[in-house]
């Protein structure tokens, strides 16, 4: 791999991806092909071919996985391991079929026996049975490895696996239901020093032991992996020393500073009693990790703060809207800068909602609309209907006010925290790339009729419907307008 290598890094946005790109531009690598999932649907195994036949790269780091922690494993095991599964065969399956170079495939220490010898070795693959919570996923992962294999052998085709300890670091999931310990162990003491709470409730009894790499020392090694290592043998990638979950706890809470009790919730599970992974293989190739665990807690505990206080910013901005209304709001933006907007809320902990409409003459109906969808979340994102998608819909007289006045008004809501325009009849790829926790539609629908919403309640999500406001609507206000 060299400096005009085009580089796939899937999954640019996520904790690992992002880390990638960091990394690799730092080196100098700026090639780098990033699209998000709005644009490639990567477990559409037709679309993600598509993608690498117009794109043609040269290497993949394939980051893009469903990822979560103990709980979020256990509670979504048919997403973890389908969604899997068809991430990593339509990428592989691509990456060959276009002539990629090389391909690197990420997974985790949780491919590992619950019970294998410590530390581990890559040799204790599919030596014992795998730990209930999340054998889903690494299943999923498991054949990640197993396929890279089977293409090296069958087409020679260079693919090689890396098996990264717990991860941790700046970009991490701070949602308490769906993240790992160490980002929820983070904004739990730091919540409890805000709140002064009496004490911090940790899952499980503390006594599992985990290993923690900071997410730029896993970047690092993908980086020297892509350029030393050449092996159908996995490689395990990790600090080499692992900690309790109790005393990770207990440095958590002096390093935010929180001077409250720790109980421990048993009703919650433990998982893995223990995965210290053995790192002499990636060690002998030349790689060391170089950021301590408290130096790494450190800066990430930093980087929450910093995000809260960018959500505090944002806040005020749609409280309190500075452009006058014929020019384009920053609530307004192409769709990659919004759903990076709305990973930031999501990683602060915050619950998106989603509603969409033409909003062609706005009146009372849907002031109301937006009130009711706000009092639902914490950030709420519009799909507005594009001119030509309400042409479509409503006929070629309309729209009455083009898309730009409409996101103008619109965006002076301060119930509105975004906005995107979208094509087509419906707003289903958006809602798919926005992932709202709360979808919000009139009650002129019934739930079975709102689009997306299958999607959103498979994720999780729900759906919710507005009360109307009497004898407001679009229709009747262009009837009264244009009434002789
Ligand atoms: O990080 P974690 O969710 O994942 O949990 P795993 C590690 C340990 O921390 C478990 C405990 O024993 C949890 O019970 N824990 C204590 C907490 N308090 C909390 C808390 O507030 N949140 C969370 N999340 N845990 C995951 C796998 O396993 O590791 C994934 O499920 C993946 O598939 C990932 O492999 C690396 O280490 O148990």
């Amino acid at each position: 791999m060299d400096r005009d290598s085009r580089i796939f890094v899937a999954g640019h946005q996520g904790l690992v991806g992002s880390a990638v790109v960091r990394t690799l531009r730092r080196e100098g690598f700026e090639n780098l092909l990033l699209r998000c999932r709005a644009d490639v649907d990567l477990m559409d195994a037709d679309a993600t071919n598509q993608f690498f036949a117009d794109t043609r790269p040269t290497h993949v780091i394939d980051a893009a996985a469903r990822v979560g922690g103990i709980h979020a494993n256990r509670t979504w095991p048919a997403n973890f391991l389908e969604e899997n599964l068809a991430i990593q065969s339509s990428l592989i399956s691509a990456a060959h079929r276009h002539g990629v170079e090389k391909f690197l495939f990420l997974g985790s220490s949780c491919i590992y026996p619950k019970h294998a010898k410590q530390p581990i070795s890559e040799a204790a693959l599919l030596s014992g049975p795998l730990e209930e919570t999340n054998q889903w996923y690494a299943i999923a992962k498991i054949a990640g490895i197993k396929l890279l294999q089977a293409y090296r052998r069958q087409y020679g085709f260079c693919g090689i696996s890396a098996m990264p300890a717990n991860l941790y670091g700046p970009g991490d999931n701070f949602d308490l239901e769906t993240s790992h310990v160490l980002p929820a162990l983070i904004r739990k003491f730091h919540e409890a020093k805000q709140s002064g709470a009496p004490e911090v409730t940790v899952w499980g009894s503390g006594a599992p032991r985990r290993e923690f790499l900071h997410v730029d020392d896993l970047a690092n090694a993908c980086l020297h992996l892509m350029r030393h290592y050449d092996s159908e043998e996995a490689v395990n990638v990790g600090c080499g020393e692992d900690i309790s979950i109790a005393e990770l706890a207990a440095l958590v809470k002096r390093l935010v500073g929180y001077h409250g009790g720790i109980v421990f919730d048993t009703s919650m599970p433990d998982g893995t009693p223990r995965k210290l992974l053995n790192i002499d293989r990636i060690v002998a190739s030349g790689w060391h990790p170089s950021i301590p665990l408290e130096q790494g807690v450190v800066s990430t505990y930093q980087w929450y703060l910093d995000s809260l206080t960018n959500l505090e910013v944002t806040a005020n901005a749609a409280a309190t809207p500075k452009h006058p209304p014929d020019t384009p709001d920053a609530k307004a933006g192409p769709l990659e800068a919004i759903l990076s907007k709305i990973d930031g809320w999501r990683r602060g902990g915050l619950r998106i909602g989603f509603t969409n409409g033409c909003f062609d003459i706005l009146h009372p109906g849907h002031v109301s609309l937006m009130r009711q969808a706000r009092a639902a979340c914490d950030r709420l994102v519009v799909g507005l209907n594009s001119d030509a998608s309400v042409r479509l819909l409503k006929g070629p007289s309309r729209p009455v006010q083009d898309e730009a006045a409409r996101a103008a008004v619109l965006s002076a809501f301060t119930d509105v925290d975004a906005l995107v325009v979208f094509d087509g009849e419906t707003p289903e790829r958006l809602i798919e790339a926005v992932r709202p926790d709360v979808l919000v539609k009139g009650a002129d629908y019934t739930v079975e009729t709102v689009v997306g919403a299958d999607f959103v309640r498979k994720h999780g999500g729900e759906v919710l419907l507005a009360r109307l406001e009497e004898g407001h609507s679009t229709t009747k206000t262009i009837a009264r307008m244009t009434a002789p």
